[in-house]
Parts: structure tokens; C-alpha cells; sequence
């Protein structure tokens, strides 16, 4: 009887399962114009494999229980691999620890499927507590690099508080996303490092990093920015000098911290960067998801730094393990331009919106920079009113005409 109950218990669980990953994604049709987003998130704890989660011998879990639970599925690291998209998940047991998984998608949007297998990360001399948000860069070396968090308990914690940790910036290599090649972690005058991108290509020879200096415990520290920092053997990784790239700025979206997302895309117009801003609010921090573009001869200047946000929590995205966030470690660009940005809400799922490299370009160089006043955005929204108003009138049987009815539009200013 009890061999019964299980089976279809499974076969409703199994059927639930195909159901989840075979759902097609909607792309949500009108868009701010940088970006469209799509109806359903693209990786969730129910992605997961049934076989990761139950006991599937119905002698040892008759009641057909999930034995080894996930919370939750997100930040993922994105690749393009064999002419699939994939993503490197941090996947979070019920236990809080999390670790990587691999999950791959023939369109980018949906169908997301993990590998038979977790990662089973190799191990340095210091063991890891806890690891996540892996960045993948395909460097010039000819490694594909995945630069993660690492976690391990503060020693110098006052007894009694179990809550303190280091985090160092762990570094693995692969040729083929299984067998991974664990190094020793970072090495900096920081004494932690979180959000640690590995760029691309050699700069002046090295191996360039950005990287977080940070100064106290793991929240947000009294070091600022996101740094740039210069190592000769990636197989040793030291860094000293670390020079900041995009400093924390009173009164925006990065007041309380920032940090680098995925690694930088290289255009013709410069490296295009998406990182995360942080702000305090009364509910708590909230981030959020900005781009800027650096000097392709100088990848540690900032050339183009549009205000405000790129991507904020919306709808269900605000809520989750913690709400109000916005994290992205993964994006991947199309040989025909297409750009694929994997942002992941609130520590809980994975999402993503599509664009193309020309569209976030176009964002990043015509979106006017933050003038950091009140008065000055009214100057600067007032510029943008006064150009429309002037325009509006010269043209006609323009699609915005059917403004004039609004208040505040003057009829006789749009031709008709
Ligand atoms: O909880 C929000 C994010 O907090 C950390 O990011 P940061 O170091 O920039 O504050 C990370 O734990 C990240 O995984 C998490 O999404």
C-alpha cells in the first residue's frame, strides 16, 4: 500500500517538475526601451533535480519526503558554452550553506536544466564554510576563471558571536565547466573582498582584478568603491595597490556600497560594465543595478557613468530571503549582438531581461550622469521638457500628438 502512495506521489512530483521546466517564458511587452524583462523567473529552488532532494527508494522514505531540501537558486555566473546558455547557480540548501551548480537553456529564456550534478569544489588548505556568487570570465589565457566568495567563521569573533565571518575572494579554473582547478584565494592588504571580477584580458601583462576593498567586519565597511588591482601570476593571485574605479557617492543608488556584477563586455565604444548599488532605506538596503562604460585603452576609467539605476526590484522581485535586492554576477552577449542579463531578485530566484549590446550603449552614453542635487536633476528634467515641447511642435502625426488632450500640453504646440 505504502509502495503505491509513494509512486504517485513521485509521479505527480515528477510531473510538476517537467511541467516547471518545459514552461515557455513571455517576454512582457512594453518596456522602458533599454530592456525587456519576461513573466517568469528562468532558475528557482524547484528547478532543482527531484533526485538532489529525495530519497527515491520508497523502503528507506515511505512517505516520500524531501530529505535534503534548496531554499533557493540565484546569482548565477553566465557562459556561453557550446552554443547553449549556462549558468553557474548558487544554489542554497535548507542548512543556509550554499554551493554551485550548473544549469543550461538552448534559448536563453526558459527551459533551464541543472546538470546531474553539483559542483564539488576542490579545497584549499583552509577549508570553505560557505561559497557563492561566481563570476566566470573567459580569459585570454585560455582558461574560463570563476572567481566566487568564500566564507569562513572570524576567528577573532568575541565568543558567543557565531555570526561573524571573513570573506576572501576564491578563485577555481576549468576548460570544461566539470573538472574544476582550485587556487589559492586571493591575497590582499583588504581584510575582506567580496564581488571580485577577474577582467578578460592582460593589461600592461597582468592579470587585472576588480576587486572590493573593504575595511571592518562583512557588512558595509568604511572602504568605498569598486577598485582595480594588477597581479602577475594568477596561480599565486597577490595584489597590493587596489586604485578605485567607482568610489560609494553621498546621496545615490551606491551610497552604502557597490560592487562589480559580471565581467566587463568589450565594444568598439569601451568596456561595458553592469554592477550593483546600495542604498540604506528605512526597510532596510536596497539594491539595485547600474552600467557605466571604461576606457577600452585604460579599463580602470570610467568614461560614461549614467544616473540612477538601470534595474530595480519589481512585482515579485522584491520579495524573497531578503527583499529589495537586485544582484547580477551573469550576463552573456550573442555573436549577433544579443545580450542576455541574468539578475537574480531578493536572494531568491533567477530572472532575466534582454537587450542588445548597441541598445545598452546607447543607454550608457546618451543616459545624462547624476548631477547630485535636487535642483540640478529639476534643471537637468526641465532641459529634457523644454527640448520635447520644441520639437513636438515642428513635426506631425507623431504618435505622442495624442498627448496634447493631457494637462499641461498645449494643444496648438502639436500639429495635427
Ligand atoms: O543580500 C544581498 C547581497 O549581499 C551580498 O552582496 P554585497 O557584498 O555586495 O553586499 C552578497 O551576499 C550577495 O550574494 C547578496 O545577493
Amino acid at each position: 500500500m505504502a509502495n503505491v502512495r509513494f509512486e504517485s506521489v513521485l509521479r505527480r512530483k515528477i510531473a510538476a517538475h517537467r511541467g516547471l521546466i518545459a514552461r515557455k517564458n513571455t517576454k512582457i511587452a512594453l518596456s522602458n526601451g533599454v530592456f525587456e524583462r519576461y513573466r517568469y523567473p528562468v532558475l528557482t529552488a524547484e528547478h532543482t533535480p527531484l533526485e538532489w532532494r529525495y530519497d527515491l527508494d520508497p523502503a528507506a522514505n515511505p512517505f516520500c519526503m524531501e530529505r535534503l531540501g534548496v531554499n533557493s537558486a540565484f546569482n548565477v555566473g553566465a557562459i556561453e558554452w557550446n552554443g547553449r546558455f549556462v549558468l553557474v547557480a548558487r544554489v542554497e540548501g535548507l542548512d543556509r550553506k550554499s554551493f554551485f551548480a550548473v544549469a543550461e537553456s538552448k534559448t536563453g529564456v526558459d527551459g533551464f536544466r541543472f546538470w546531474p550534478r553539483p559542483v564539488l569544489l576542490p579545497q584549499t588548505e583552509n577549508p570553505d564554510v560557505n561559497v557563492y556568487d561566481m563570476r566566470l570570465t573567459r580569459h585570454a589565457d585560455g582558461w574560463i576563471y570563476g572567481l566566487f566568495c568564500v566564507e569562513r567563521k572570524d576567528e577573532s569573533a568575541p565568543p558567543g558571536d557565531a555570526s561573524i565571518a571573513v570573506a576572501a575572494c576564491g578563485i577555481a579554473r576549468t576548460r570544461d565547466l566539470v573538472a574544476w582547478e582550485r587556487l589559492p584565494d586571493l591575497s590582499s592588504d583588504s581584510p575582506q573582498q567580496r564581488n571580485v571580477v577577474l577582467h578578460p584580458e592582460f593589461v600592461h601583462g597582468k592579470y587585472a582584478l576588480y576587486t572590493r576593498p573593504q575595511d571592518g567586519f562583512i557588512e558595509a565597511g568604511k572602504g568605498g568603491g569598486i577598485g582595480w588591482a594588477l597581479c602577475d601570476d594568477i596561480t599565486r593571485a597577490v595584489i597590493h595597490e587596489e586604485t578605485i574605479v567607482d568610489p560609494k557617492v553621498y546621496h545615490t543608488i551606491m551610497e552604502s556600497k557597490n560592487g562589480l556584477g559580471p565581467p566587463p563586455i568589450k565594444t568598439g565604444a569601451g568596456w561595458l560594465h553592469l554592477a550593483h548599488g546600495v542604498r540604506g532605506t528605512a526597510a532596510g538596503l536596497r539594491y539595485v543595478l547600474y552600467a557605466f562604460l571604461c576606457d577600452l585603452d585604460a579599463p580602470w576609467r570610467v568614461i560614461r557613468r549614467p544616473g540612477g539605476y538601470l534595474m530595480a526590484p519589481e512585482g515579485e522581485e522584491r520579495v524573497g530571503d531578503v527583499s529589495n535586492v537586485l544582484f547580477c554576477n551573469g550576463w552573456i552577449l550573442r555573436n549577433n549582438g544579443d545580450l542576455f542579463i541574468y539578475y537574480c531578485s531578493s536572494d531568491t530566484r533567477a530572472h532575466v531581461a534582454t537587450t542588445t549590446v548597441d541598445r545598452l550603449l546607447d543607454y550608457v552614453r546618451n543616459t545624462p550622469e547624476d548631477p547630485l542635487r535636487s535642483q540640478a536633476c529639476v534643471e537637468q528634467r526641465l532641459q529634457l521638457i523644454e527640448k520635447n515641447l520644441a520639437f513636438r511642435g515642428k513635426v506631425k502625426r507623431q504618435a505622442y500628438c495624442g498627448m496634447r488632450r493631457r494637462p499641461g500640453f498645449a494643444k496648438d504646440r502639436c500639429a495635427s
